[in-house]
């Protein structure tokens, strides 16, 4: 008698098999290349963009490194209001905001129970005044990140260079780390200048930057403490210098170097700003920069607030090149940010709304590639404007030449091209080029770039193409291309 059942599963188990086929199931995904970066680290890449704050005594005495032998009296900010400063960066576009907790004068603008130099011990507020604590309220009040600066070098306090220092610098973390809700980043700086009031010492003062503040066990502590905090200096561990204060990290940009090399106060420039392409570990690039020439305001500053172009090629230099941008914005002496400054971050702001406004990923009617791993849709350049983080383009290994046509529904204009890495299988790009077909079927270039990583943006003057071709010229191994956009910025 002829059975249905069995001709039933048969069937099903034959399109179960095909449907694992067409979506992928079979194709192995590629093994990462190089270190890859952590969960707190993948978090920290999609900031892109924060501010940063640097406001203490040294604001009132006009001066940019506090000697440290400020009176806290002098920290008066008669009308502080960390709900402009905040409400403006979100307009700016900025995802967190660090404050300078500490800088090298050693004044600490939270109430410490570890020294009598802070603003539990100056007039204003009567000493009830915590500048930490309206700030990380504001900026969670906004739905922005919150982020520590305490600097290690300390001019004023008399155990400087001593051991007791250390466990000084950690009491005050964990006090920063434990009281103020979550941190996303904790900066350290590597300045040291030697001379300082050191208690009334007056004198210079010289540390071991490799071992005197044995930055492995301070670490261990930030770990505990705020397990998801990425740890920012010269060296890493999550998150490096840029090599300069300029405002802009080195073309190509690697998020690799070999960290051992480095600590706060030991850092050679010119390595920091490009990386290691074959480096051992993921410590991608932070920008730090300022809106005006010093990191404190000054008045004498007050015509020399970056123009918005600046700021944008700012960006372009460090968001664009696959680092973190962390923008500066002084506070005047009374404690609100200057007019000038807020014109020019509004502006910015709106600039960045504009730039990106008008993507056109979605026009795009037809994807080919010149190779997709396993012909699997599960790799298929579809993929790229997906709008999904956990999806990516990829080619069959050893392929590290390759295309990816795109095909608009009609003659398109664009002038900016985005482009991201999938950052979990590690940075994998050294160089690709974007090519548009002219109407004689010709393929010309108009842009190319070296490394991806996390973002490249690319600026280029109008092109008007249905055909566009991404070509990935060189790759340490097969590319995983997380998306790519393309926009028409109407600046
Ligand atoms: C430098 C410091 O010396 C500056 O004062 C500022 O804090 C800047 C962000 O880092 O190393």
């Amino acid at each position: 008698m002829y059975s249905f059942r069995p001709v039933c599963i048969r069937i099903l188990a034959l399109s179960l098999v095909l449907s694992c086929q067409i979506l992928g199931a079979r194709v192995t995904p590629p093994a990462p290349y190089g270190p890859t970066p952590s969960a707190r680290q993948l978090t920290w890449h999609d900031l892109e963009m924060y501010a940063f704050i640097h406001f203490t005594t040294t604001t009132y005495r006009d001066v940019e490194w506090g000697y440290g032998d400020a009176s806290p009296d002098e920290f008066q900010p008669d009308s502080l209001d960390c709900n402009q400063w905040v409400s403006t960066l979100k307009a700016a576009g900025m995802k967190g905001v660090i404050l300078t907790a500490k800088h090298h004068d050693g004044f600490c603008l939270w109430p410490s129970r570890l020294t009598d130099y802070s603003v539990a011990h100056s007039s204003w507020q009567e000493g009830k005044g915590d500048v930490v604590k309206e700030l990380s309220d504001a900026a969670r009040r906004h739905g922005l990140k919150f982020g520590l600066y305490l600097s290690p070098w300390d001019r004023h306090d008399l155990r400087y260079g001593t051991p007791a220092y250390i466990d000084y610098y950690r009491g005050q973390l964990q006090e920063l780390l434990t009281g103020y809700g979550p941190i996303f980043e904790v900066w350290q700086d590597g300045a040291n200048g030697g001379d300082g009031y050191y208690g009334g010492a007056r004198e210079r003062r010289k540390i071991d930057n490799k071992t005197y503040y044995d930055w492995p066990n301070t670490n261990q502590l930030i770990r505990k403490w705020q397990p998801d905090a990425c740890i920012f200096s010269d060296g890493g561990p999550d998150a490096r210098w840029c090599g300069t204060e300029s405002g802009y990290v080195g073309d190509p940009n690697w998020c690799a170097i070999t960290r051992n090399n480095y600590a706060p106060g030991i850092a050679k420039q010119e390595y920091l700003q490009h990386g290691e392409a074959d480096g051992t570990d993921w410590v991608p690039a932070e920008v730090d920069v300022s809106i005006r020439p010093g990191w404190f305001y000054h008045a004498r500053e007050d015509q020399q607030v970056k123009p918005v172009s600046k700021l944008m090629d700012i960006y372009y230099k460090s968001v664009g090149r696959g680092a973190n941008l962390i923008l500066n914005v002084p506070p005047t002496k009374s404690g609100r940010l200057h007019p000038t400054d807020v014109c020019h971050l509004l502006a910015f702001g709106k600039a960045l709304r504009e730039e990106f406004s008008q993507p056109l990923s979605h026009k795009i009617t037809r994807f080919g590639s010149s190779n997709t791993r396993g012909n699997s849709k599960r790799y298929s350049p579809k993929r790229l404007t997906d709008g999904k983080k956990t999806t990516y383009w990829a080619t069959d290994d050893k392929v590290c030449q390759a295309s990816v046509t795109f095909t608009f529904d009609k003659p398109t204009v664009f002038n900016r091209f985005s482009i991201g890495e999938y950052l979990p299988m590690g940075q994998r790009v050294k160089a690709f080029q974007i090519e548009i077909e002219t109407s004689e079927g010709q393929w010309t270039k108009i842009a190319e770039a070296t490394t991806i990583g996390h973002k490249r943006l690319l600026r280029f003057p109008d092109v008007e193409a249905r055909n566009v071709r991404l070509v990935i010229t060189d790759s340490h191994a097969c590319p995983c291309i997380e998306h790519v956009e393309f926009y028409y910025s109407p600046n």
